[in-house]
Formats: C-alpha cells, structure tokens, sequence
C-alpha cells in the first residue's frame, strides 16, 4: 500500500475520485495501473486532457477561501502543458486575459503549463496577477500607484522596464525559468487589459478622481497540484465582487487609501470615528464601483448576491453527499458582513491535505 503522500498514493486517489465522479462511473483499476508503472518507470505521470480539466475544477470546488464556488462546473481549462518557454508563456497569459475578458461578459478561465518533473522544476510567473497596478514610494512617505505591486515594480525597473508615474499603471509580466535566472519580462498588451474607468451615479466630482480598475481579477502566484503533480504556472480567474475593490483595494491604508480624500468630497465630518464618516464613504465607493462596471458591460457580481450564490453552491453539494470546506474569515465580506447570510452560520471544516488544490507557492 502506497504512502498517501507519495506521488503514487496521490495519483491513485485522484484517478479513483475521477472515475468516482464520472458519469457512468468506470472502472479505474486499468488507469491506476498504467498510472502506477508510469510513475515507476520515470517518476512522474502525465494527465489526460480530461483528468486535467477535471483536477483543476476539483481544485476550485475545494477553494475553501472562495466565495465564487458555485460555477465550478463551467470553468474553461486551457491545456497548454507543451508550452514553457516564457515566450509561449507570456503570450498565452495574453491570449488567456482576452478569452477570459470576452467583450465584458467575463469566463471564468485557467490556463495550466508545464508541469513540474522530478529534478527539473518548470519556469514560474513571478506576479501575484496577470494584471496589476505598480505602486512606488514618495520620499515624503506618500505613495503614487499600488504599495501592493511595489515589489514587483522595483524588481521589472531594475530588469529596464521604463514605468511612468500614473497610479494606475500595468505593470509588465515577469516569467523566470529556474531558480536564481533573471526574468524575462514583456509589456502587458492594451487589448489585452480591459480597464474601466470609475465614476458614481449621484456624484459628479467622483469621476474626477480619475479612479480605475481593470476588468480581470487572474491570480498567477498559486501552484495546482493534482494527483501528486505540481502546476506551478497555472494561472486562474473569474470575475470580481465588488467588495474587493470598493472595500480593500481601494480602500485599505496600506493599499490605495482613499476613504479621507472620498470623504474629504463628500463634505463629511471627518473629526470623529463617531460620524462614521469612513464607513459613509466606503459606501459610496463600493456603489461606485459597482455602477461603473455596469455601465461599461464588465461581469462584477455584489456582495449580497454572491454570498447568495454561495449558500446554494453549499446546499447543491450536500444533496450530492459532499461537504463544502469554508473559511469563514475569508467568505464573509468585508463590508456589511451581518447583511449577508454566509455570516450567520459555521462551515465544514478546512483540511490543508486536501487534494486537488490551490496552493501558495513555495518562494524560488
Ligand atoms: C478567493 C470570489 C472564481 C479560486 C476568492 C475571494 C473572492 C473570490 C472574493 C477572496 C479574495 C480576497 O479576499 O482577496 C470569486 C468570484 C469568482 C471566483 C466572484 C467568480 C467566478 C474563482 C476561480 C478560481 C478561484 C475561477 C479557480 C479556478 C480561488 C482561490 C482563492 C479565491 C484559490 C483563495 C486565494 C488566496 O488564498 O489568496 N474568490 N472567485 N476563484 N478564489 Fe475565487
Ligand atoms: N482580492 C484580489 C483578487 C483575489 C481573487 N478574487 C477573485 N478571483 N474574484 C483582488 O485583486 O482584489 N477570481 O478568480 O475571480
């Protein structure tokens, strides 16, 4: 009997899962064994197109911090296992941007390339997303852009990506073939960054701040590991929910940090936490948010409607005889949690171990 962690107990489980879930359910007992003399012959196996298509939504549904999970089933998977020259690469994150954004009605998409093998690691996408804004820091302590895409910023200005000074600048994407290799890095396309400039149904001057944010929320930084086998670069998106623009980036103080300037236009009284003047502002953030994307034909789902559909998603798998591992901190929105229903109730339990997943990958 195979250690549970091994390669092979990993494999075997996930093939019997895939047979288990199966319409018709077969047989697995063949694919377990040319699986189990394929990883004993070169230490690794290679999936079939459905077994990866079917790993990668497995590993959506077992998301626990995704509020999103009830559309599992459709996620589009995009086998580019034979690309891996960052060439390839950056231009298929590309192709991957424009088949997700879709005109605005946007898919949820993952692209998988190659896979890790045994001694030889496969090249890596160093952003946390496809696409996001550069953040620099003032010397006054101030900051133009994103302080979250600072790191990455400093790192492609030193490789000789000549940024301006907007604070809402794409920044390049940065492939790195091994350990220690300097990226490559190359100039995300307009067409391939759909942007919506931010504006309020009620408030004129709002437009005026000259907010934006782009269409594609694609995180690029998590390894999908699948029976055993490592994705490094796989990456994934659907669409945004309001509150993680008009709630945190826009709003965190360690992120864009514009609740005083908002509040400052919204003529409030800004001398006590107890007009909750923050609170009345980040209201009306979020409201722009959501009315500008809206306007512009862009997917976006609010808070209350997605929380929602995620109390279905959970109702749907336990007539299926599963269980929906959620963490609670990371379901429950950020603004108006008490307003919605994923706040009122306690989830499964989360287990690290469990298999496929999304993980934080392990800094080269
Ligand atoms: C996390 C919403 C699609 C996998 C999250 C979070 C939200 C969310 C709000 C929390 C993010 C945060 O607080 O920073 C949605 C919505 C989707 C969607 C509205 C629309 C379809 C997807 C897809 C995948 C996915 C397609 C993968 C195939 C994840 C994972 C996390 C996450 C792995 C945790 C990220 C982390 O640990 O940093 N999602 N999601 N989601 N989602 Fe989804
Ligand atoms: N909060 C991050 C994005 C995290 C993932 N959110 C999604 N994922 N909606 C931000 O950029 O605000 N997704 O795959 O749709």
């Amino acid at each position: 009997v195979p250690d549970d962690r091994s390669v092979v107990g990993q494999a075997v489980a996930f093939v019997r899962q895939f047979h288990l879930e199966q319409p018709g359910e077969s047989d697995p007992a063949p694919r377990v064994r040319q699986v189990v003399a394929e990883i004993e012959r070169t230490g690794t196996y290679v999936h079939t197109t459905e077994e990866l298509a079917f790993g990668a939504k497995l590993a959506w549904r077992n998301a626990a911090r995704c509020i999103g999970r009830l559309y599992w089933r459709s996620l589009v998977v995009r086998d580019l296992r034979h690309v891996s020259s960052p060439d390839g690469m950056a231009e298929q994150c590309f192709e991957h941007l424009r088949a997700a954004t879709n005109g605005g009605r946007i898919r949820p998409v993952i692209t998988v390339f190659a896979p890790d093998r045994p001694g030889r690691p496969a090249p890596r996408i160093v952003n946390q997303q496809l696409v996001r804004y550069a953040g620099h820091p003032r010397p006054d302590g101030r900051w133009i852009g994103d302080p979250a895409g600072a790191v990455l910023a400093a790192r492609a200005r030193e490789l000789g990506w000549k940024c301006g000074e907007e604070p809402f600048e794409v920044l390049p994407l940065l492939i790195q073939e091994r350990a220690g290799a300097a990226p490559h890095w190359y100039e995300v396309p307009d067409d391939a960054a759909l942007e919506v400039p931010l504006s309020h149904p009620e408030h004129g001057w709002f437009a005026e701040l000259g907010l934006r944010w782009y269409a594609v929320p694609a995180i690029s930084d998590m390894t999908l590991e699948i029976g055993g086998i490592r994705y490094p670069a796989a990456p994934f998106n659907g669409w945004y929910m309001g509150t993680e623009i008009g709630a945190r980036n826009l709003a965190d103080a360690d992120r864009y940090n514009l609740l005083t300037e908002v509040a400052g236009r919204l003529g409030l009284d800004t001398s006590t936490s107890r007009t909750l003047w923050r609170d009345r502002a980040l209201v009306e953030l979020n409201i722009a948010v959501l009315h500008s994307f809206q306007e512009a034909g862009v997917t976006m789902a609010d808070h209350h409607t997605e929380s929602e559909r995620f109390l279905k998603h959970i109702a749907q798998e336990k007539r299926l005889g599963r269980p929906t591992p959620a963490d609670w901190s990371w379901i429950v929105p950020p603004v108006s949690g008490g307003l919605t229903p994923v706040y009122h109730r306690y989830y499964d339990p989360v287990d690290p171990e469990l298999r496929p997943a999304f993980l934080a990958r392990e800094p080269w």
